[in-house]
């Protein structure tokens, strides 16, 4: 059975209307398995939890539906916030026979979902929104949220990770890729910097996003401004850096996050300048110094992170993110790559363009 077929079967188990237009697949995740149901005046998002990722999917739901009320209490717009249907037994998860969880979502209507902000105003209005997002929750006990994919943003775990892979070499690739491993191994004393700063009191633990991409937030499709932070299955304590940086690796990006000319692809500066300028208007004074300064590290270190994991992914045989052609994997990872050679050499312009939120 295809999944389309588990999802059509999952719908009759949730408190929605039974009698919808139609059920299809929706997004650019890479990650779960999204459907949109349709109705005359309404929509669902309906998602199927990816178990590779995620080995415990009601820790995953615990920590939504904790964090969705917590934010809802704060905010005006009811819009603003991700927002779970109960199933018809009055739970967040429903499990199907083949071991599938399903949840399902309000859909955020009159938004815009970007994969590349489309202007300088979209990626700033981004900004606002994880900002806000981690200025609203730095009052939630983040003790009780559960880790739900463990080091996730551990870069040196991720470096042991990726020597692994190359170590087995399980589908032959390394031999074609050894530009790129050459480039993950000469960075291997950067890899530890965010830990190193967390260890001497630098960067505190704080309640993080963890998946800030362009397309793990909305904006209002009226008035662009920024409306709704999705993709909340990563919510977990760490570095208000990192869901800096990952924003910036994916939307500071003049080309698609899998484009295979490379000269298309590059660091954009002043869309750095200005996701910091909204991020850190969004945060309103909350983070300490050390935090601003390490901005720039954040950016870094999430997109060659990111190149690293899609490297370790294409020497597995790309099993953990989703591809829709082969080498999509590596095409990812080289794009990363060149944005970080370019962070490299913006890095002073980057380190002097924080100096004055001090
Ligand atoms: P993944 O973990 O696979 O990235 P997401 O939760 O990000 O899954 O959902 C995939 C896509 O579905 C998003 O990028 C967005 O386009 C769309 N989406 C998800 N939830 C909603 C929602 N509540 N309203 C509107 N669009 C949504
Ligand atoms: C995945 O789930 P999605 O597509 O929003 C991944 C992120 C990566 C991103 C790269 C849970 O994000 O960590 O940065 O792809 N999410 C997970 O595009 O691994
Ligand atoms: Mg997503």
């Amino acid at each position: 059975m295809e999944m389309i077929d588990y999802a059509k079967q999952a719908i009759s188990h949730f408190k929605i209307p039974q009698d919808y237009s139609s059920c299809t697949p929706y997004g650019n995740g890479h990650i779960n398995a999204t459907f949109c149901i349709t109705y005359p005046n309404e929509k669902y998002i309906m998602q199927a939890i990816n178990q590779n990722a995620f080995k415990h999917p009601e820790q995953v739901i615990s920590n939504i539906a904790r964090v969705t009320e917590f934010l809802r209490a704060k905010r005006e717009d009811p819009r603003s916030v991700m927002k779970l249907i109960e199933t018809t037994d009055g739970e967040k998860l429903y499990r199907d026979d083949d071991n599938h969880f399903w949840r399902v979502y309000s859909f955020v209507e009159n938004s815009l979902c970007l994969d590349l902000p489309e202007s300088t105003e979209d990626f700033r209005q981004c900004a606002i929104a994880f900002g806000c997002f981690q200025h609203d929750l730095s009052t939630f006990p983040a003790e009780e949220l559960f880790e739900t994919i463990p080091d996730f943003h551990n870069t040196p775990k991720r470096y042991e990770a990726f020597l692994a892979a190359l170590e087995a070499d399980a589908f032959g690739r390394a031999a074609e890729v050894e530009k790129e491993i050459k480039f993950v191994k000469d960075r291997v004393d950067f890899y530890s910097t965010l830990f190193d700063a967390h260890e001497k009191g630098e960067l505190p633990l704080r309640v993080t996003h963890n998946d800030t991409k362009s397309n793990n937030v909305l904006l209002d499709a009226s008035t662009r401004k920024a409306l709704c932070v999705i993709d909340l299955d990563t919510i977990m304590p760490g570095f208000s850096v990192n869901d800096f940086g990952d924003s910036i690796r994916s939307g500071a990006n003049t080309a698609a996050e899998d484009e295979r000319d490379l000269s298309k692809v590059h660091f954009n500066l002043e869309l750095f300048k200005a996701y910091a300028d909204g991020f850190l208007q969004g945060c309103e004074g909350g983070l300490t110094s050390s935090e601003i300064m390490l901005l720039p590290e954040g950016a870094k270190m999430m997109t060659i992170e990111c190149g690293m994991r899609f490297l370790t992914d294409y020497l597995s045989g790309d099993t953990y993110f989703r591809t829709s052609r082969p080498g999509q994997n590596l095409d990812r990872c080289r794009t990363q790559f060149k944005l970080v050679e370019e962070m490299e050499a913006a890095w002073d312009d980057m380190k002097e363009s924080v100096k004055k939120y001090l």
